[in-house]
């Protein structure tokens, strides 16, 4: 009878040590996981945020994507460091940037700071400015991002968008119009606002309109305009990387000033979501224009993730209106625009006017 007891306790023993060789793999697998992503982050972070040297070399901390070589078009000269492109005979920048890397990693699980985005960004000054200095950037972009309340998403297109900007050479200053008040939103009227109010700062020849929530994911895919109006967000992640419908013309879109207004602007009209972007899009449509896009490849995008916002609801009106562009777009636009401007400020990273659009 008493051999009966230690086999009991050897079980119980057996027992307990594969419990504790399973709890142990485990805890190596969570770690080993949680370690996996956080290199997978900093990758992120290292290659989107890399920086170029006063020399105009692309920096060594960029996670082996580019080696650093200095730009074709760089001066050898000794000039100021910050003086301005013009007037310093700069030769032309080249069509294509030598500064692009092609894809990108985008991620919304890095915290981000404006604090850190502007010291990894010193190049671009007060009101989301920034023009190379290695050479003459071909165009002169705004950027107008139709804006209430969507200041997380804001930082993440800072972060993400300053510097595939100026890896892609150009001249450009960053414009996010704030729709005060809690009345219907109105992006098309808020990009129409943009555009007034980039050209009281600048002789802008491209405008870029861009939702806040939109990350490209290939700095190929350049911000700039084309002898055609262009729309950029053509492979977006929530419609499965691929064109909704051939028409659409919705997130991230450009064109040149006399293209903009060729068409009268945009419709002020459409409260609430939807429909606006079919709009501009019958109206290039109508003066005979078409549209230019990257490849599917090139134009990859993300958009974060969010719910419906308050105050944009769908708009039901939208069908209605859209069956009637042609009637309606040289009464509606740019040339009928009224609003009031409630403040400009000029900041770190971008400049921020907040309007009385109106209501309904
Ligand atoms: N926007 C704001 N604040 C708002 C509304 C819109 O800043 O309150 C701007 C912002 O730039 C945004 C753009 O307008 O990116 C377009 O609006 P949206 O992002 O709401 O449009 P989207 O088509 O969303 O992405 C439709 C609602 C999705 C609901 C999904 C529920 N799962
Ligand atoms: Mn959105």
């Amino acid at each position: 009878m008493a051999s009966a007891e230690p086999s009991v306790n050897f079980n119980l023993l057996h027992r307990t040590c594969k419990l504790v060789v399973v709890l142990c793999f485990l805890h190596i697998s969570v770690t080993v996981f949680f370690y996996v992503r956080s290199l997978d982050i900093r990758f992120a972070f290292a290659q989107n945020q890399q920086s170029r040297d006063a020399t105009g070399t692309v920096g060594s901390t960029i996670g082996g994507t580019r080696a650093a070589e200095p730009p074709p078009e760089a001066e050898a000269g000794g000039e100021a460091e910050d003086e301005p492109a013009a007037g310093r005979n700069l030769k032309k920048c080249p069509q294509t940037s030598p500064l692009l890397v092609g894809p990108l990693r985008v991620d919304f699980n890095i915290p981000v700071s404006l604090d850190a985005v502007e010291k990894a960004n010193p190049r671009v000054g007060p009101g989301g400015r920034y023009k190379p200095k290695e050479c003459q950037a071909l165009q002169k972009v705004a950027i107008v991002i139709p804006f209430r309340e969507r200041d997380q998403h804001l930082k993440f297109w800072l972060f993400y968008l300053h510097p595939i900007l100026q890896r892609q050479q150009l001249d450009y200053g960053v414009y996010v119009i704030n729709q005060d008040g809690e009345e219907t939103f109105n992006r098309a009227k808020l990009l129409n606002v943009g555009y007034v109010e980039a050209m009281k700062d600048y002789d802008y020849d491209c405008l870029v309109f861009s939702d806040v929530d939109l990350i490209p994911m290939d700095d190929r895919n350049i911000y700039k305009c084309f002898s055609q109006p262009r729309h950029l967000s053509v492979s977006m992640d929530k419609f499965g990387f691929r064109l909704p419908y051939k028409q659409y013309f919705g997130g991230v879109s450009s064109m040149m000033k006399d293209q903009y207004l060729s068409i009268n602007g945009f419709p002020n009209d459409y409260w609430g979501w939807g429909g606006e972007d079919d709009d501009i899009y019958n109206r290039l449509a109508s003066k005979g224009m078409s549209i230019s896009r990257p490849s599917g490849e090139v134009g990859k995008c993300r958009m974060i993730r969010h719910e419906r916002d308050k105050q944009n609801e769908p708009n039901p009106q939208r069908f209605d209106r859209i069956a009637h562009t042609r009637e309606t777009m040289s009464k509606d636009g740019i040339k009928s625009l009224s609003y009031k401007r409630l403040s400009k400020e000029t900041l770190p990273l971008y400049t921020k006017i907040t309007v009385d659009i109106g209501k309904p």
